[in-house]
């Protein structure tokens, strides 16, 4: 197995996690879209059949919790990420671009640097194991960005905005309870989140979080079941 990066440990499958625990997952809508919007000239809505026409490849990947859990040998499949930037945005980018703000279908927005996002294993995945992605994964569309932490990896993604600045507001939930929460941990500045760097706040060092999220974790695991995810984080601790 892979080595994990500092301050991880793998646990056993892959649980539903994030800041919408207290919800189910987003209903899909019948013809699910994607709006690129922002610093472009004209935006640009997309429906999703039309990735089909985009390069495609699979990507072996763990996936790492700032909480500090790791769900690992996941294959994911989909669009790369910069194929879709070239074919989709960059016709329609003004000028300046520097971070991109992706948006999903529950009201979670999480901003990116433009480079990070460009990188080559960073992907629009639709397929997680074979299967069409599922409520507690992100259908019907994610980012998948393996060397950055989970919250960069946008579930339920039907807006991408372009940004041409660091974003003073850089996380965002659905509901105003989530969003006080983010705000009051301090995740409303922007933060790369790049595992191997341990960026998991923006400015706490990596072990407070750690030891933060150890407290959580029995809370978090009792939402997610409630959430309606079948596997809960047993172990994460
Ligand atoms: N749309 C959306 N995407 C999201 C979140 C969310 O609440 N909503 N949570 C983020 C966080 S904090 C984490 S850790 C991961 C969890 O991904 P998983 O539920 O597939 O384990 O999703 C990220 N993407
Ligand atoms: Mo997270």
């Amino acid at each position: 197995m892979s080595t994990l990066p500092p301050g991880q440990r793998a646990i056993r499958g892959f649980p539903r996690f994030g800041t919408h625990l207290q919800a189910p997952p987003p209903a899909v809508p019948a013809a699910p879209e994607l709006r690129v919007e922002g610093a472009v000239r004209e935006p640009v809505t997309l429906a999703l059949t039309a990735l089909a026409d985009l390069p495609r490849r699979e990507l072996d990947a763990d996936f790492q919790c700032v909480a500090g859990w790791s769900a690992t040998g996941l294959r994911w499949e989909g669009v790369p990420f910069a194929a879709f930037y070239d074919a989709v945005v960059a016709p329609v980018a003004r000028p300046g671009v520097t971070h991109l703000e992706f948006g999903g279908l529950d009201g979670y927005r999480v901003a990116v640097l433009l480079e990070d996002a460009l990188a080559d294993d960073v992907l629009l995945a639709e397929h997680l194991d074979g299967a069409p992605l599922d409520g507690d994964h992100g259908a019907p569309l994610r980012l998948v960005s393996p060397r950055q932490y989970g919250f960069v990896n946008a579930k339920h993604v039907d807006r991408i905005a372009l940004l041409t600045a660091e974003p003073r507001d850089a996380m965002g939930a659905a509901t105003r309870t989530a969003q006080l929460s983010l705000r009051g941990i301090g995740y409303g500045r922007f933060v790369r989140g790049r595992v191997w760097e341990q960026e998991r706040h923006p400015f706490l060092p990596g072990f407070a979080v750690r030891l933060l999220s150890r407290r959580l974790i029995g809370a978090i695991g009792w939402l997610s079941r409630r959430g309606g995810s079948p596997r809960p984080p047993a172990g994460s601790a």
